[in-house]
């Protein structure tokens, strides 16, 4: 439902009580709505990117586990499942929201969304293809759903039939394929595995329709579910660069403290994302799509989308620019963080073109532009909207969105001493002209930007 059709309708439920809010109060319930809707709002505005319970575990921030995740900066997130059939549409009627959502947000009946395994065939997909395209794109880890909300996993699960091998004509496992060719290609391989919700099995959380919460064994299905799932995931695909769990809700410490635990014993070099919840990841979650206004001193993520949904939808034509993404990416890396950028394929296993067109732009700015990226920590320059700053060990670089007029950067005060300026894509390094006034440094360069997305510049300093 949008504002532009004029009417925003309300649950019956919730007409009740605002028409006794306005009558108690002497106002219409329009106002009534709109003070409400404020004060929801500047509640919602005022909550961090990071939630307290999806933040990094006491005591990983120095982890060396964590070494390759902090170089790696920019991974893949593949969100692939049997919603990618309906792609948004349920008999003949468009629905609403995230693609992967479709079950939940019609209401689908556990028995009639079954039936879809039984068309899913993506004979177009090829691992070798997926892989070298997250290789192309500067992505240095991949991660995909194992099996998302809608309870269908896709590979080939002991516990229970409802897996791609076992109810698709298909009867591949495209996880075996994924992680020999991640394996082959170089690219580190993880799996999205959605705890604690699960419209399929009886006892996983916020399945309604069907099934009675109230009568749920949520705990029975952790133990006798989950935690074995989890045990094939880590066993069968060799080794396992992270596990991505999501939506905690209402998992307790202690079931995720034992899903920790669990995993780290089977790989003890596995990372858990944030979202196993009670803050016990080895690394911090961000909102979907959401990026902390500054730099954050934990290890954190951005889960993020290219359109708007994450599992494939026909409908959705919502495309991210290039210079979105690379700026994000950017923003991103400047504050501490590492970008899981989405892709969701077809049914017939094929990534979206408009994706690919981007992914691999993305890839030739990172060709030229990486050093300054892989391997940094935010930089000395934050908070201003012309630029963001990276560092490592003896250069500091400055990722300059908006080009001053004639070419003159003024580089705010940095405690370190200038010993030469250069285009990070200039292949002979050529000095820029450096001179100081008393707030800081200006680099003279080339009166228009040699790059309209990001020109970086690169400082070596002393020390
Ligand atoms: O896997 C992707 C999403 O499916 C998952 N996280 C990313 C990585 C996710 N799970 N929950 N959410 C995102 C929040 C979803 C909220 C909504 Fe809805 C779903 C808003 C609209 C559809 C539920 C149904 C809340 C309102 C209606």
């Amino acid at each position: 439902m949008t504002t532009e059709e004029g009417a925003i309708r309300l649950t019956e439920a919730l007409q009740k009580r605002v028409n006794a809010l306005a009558k108690a109060h002497g106002g219409t319930a329009s106002e009534v709505v709109c003070y409400l809707l404020e004060r929801a709002l500047r509640e919602l505005n005022a909550r961090p990117a990071i939630a307290e319970g999806r933040s990094q575990r006491e005591g990983a921030r120095e982890d060396p586990r964590l070494d390759w995740w902090r170089a790696a900066r920019f991974g893949m997130f593949i969100h692939w499942g049997l919603y990618a059939i309906p792609a948004g549409v349920w008999k003949g009627e468009e629905i609403p929201g995230i693609g992967e959502w479709i079950m939940y947000r019609a209401r689908i009946p556990m028995a009639e969304y079954e039936q879809l395994a039984k068309e899913f065939n993506p004979v177009k997909f090829d691992a070798a293809e997926w892989v070298s395209l997250a290789k192309k794109a500067g992505q240095k880890y991949l991660v995909i759903t194992s099996k998302h909300h809608d309870g269908f996993c896709m590979y080939k699960s002991e516990v229970g039939d409802y897996n791609i091998v076992d109810a698709t004509p298909f009867g591949r496992d495209p996880m075996k394929e994924l992680a020999a060719e991640c394996e082959r290609q170089g690219i580190r391989f993880g799996f999205y595995y959605s705890q604690t919700q699960d419209w399929h099995h009886p006892d996983g959380d916020a399945n309604d329709w069907d099934y009675d919460e109230g009568e749920k064994d949520f705990a029975g299905y952790i133990d006798n579910y989950v935690k074995p799932q989890v045990r094939e995931l880590l066993t069968n695909y060799g080794p396992t660069c992270l596990i991505w769990f999501d939506t905690p809700k209402r998992i307790t410490a202690e079931q995720s403290s034992s899903l920790l635990h669990l995993v780290h014993e089977i790989q003890p070099d596995c990372l858990v994302s944030g979202r196993l919840g009670n803050t016990l990841g080895d690394y911090a979650s961000a909102g979907d799509n959401a990026i902390p206004e500054e730099a954050v001193d934990v290890d954190w993520e951005t889960p993020a989308t290219i359109n708007d949904t994450w599992g494939f939808k026909t409908h959705d034509h919502n495309w991210k620019s290039t210079e979105d993404l690379i700026r994000k990416l950017v923003d991103i890396v400047s504050k501490g963080g590492n970008y899981l950028l989405n892709v969701g394929p077809t049914a017939e296993g094929v990534i979206p073109q408009p994706s690919v067109d981007r992914l691999l732009a993305m890839g030739d700015w990172l060709k030229v532009n990486g050093e300054a990226v892989y391997e940094t920590t935010p930089g000395p320059i934050q908070g201003v909207d012309w630029c963001r700053s990276t560092v490592k060990p003896g250069k500091v670089y400055l990722h300059v969105f908006e080009w001053p007029e004639g070419g003159e950067i003024k580089v705010p005060e940095i405690d370190k001493e200038v010993a030469k300026a250069y285009l990070l894509a200039d292949p002979s390094c050529t000095a820029l002209p450096v001179s100081s006034d008393g707030d800081g440094v200006i680099v003279k360069g080339p009166a228009q930007a040699p790059d309209a997305i990001d020109t970086v510049i690169v400082l070596t300093v002393e020390g």
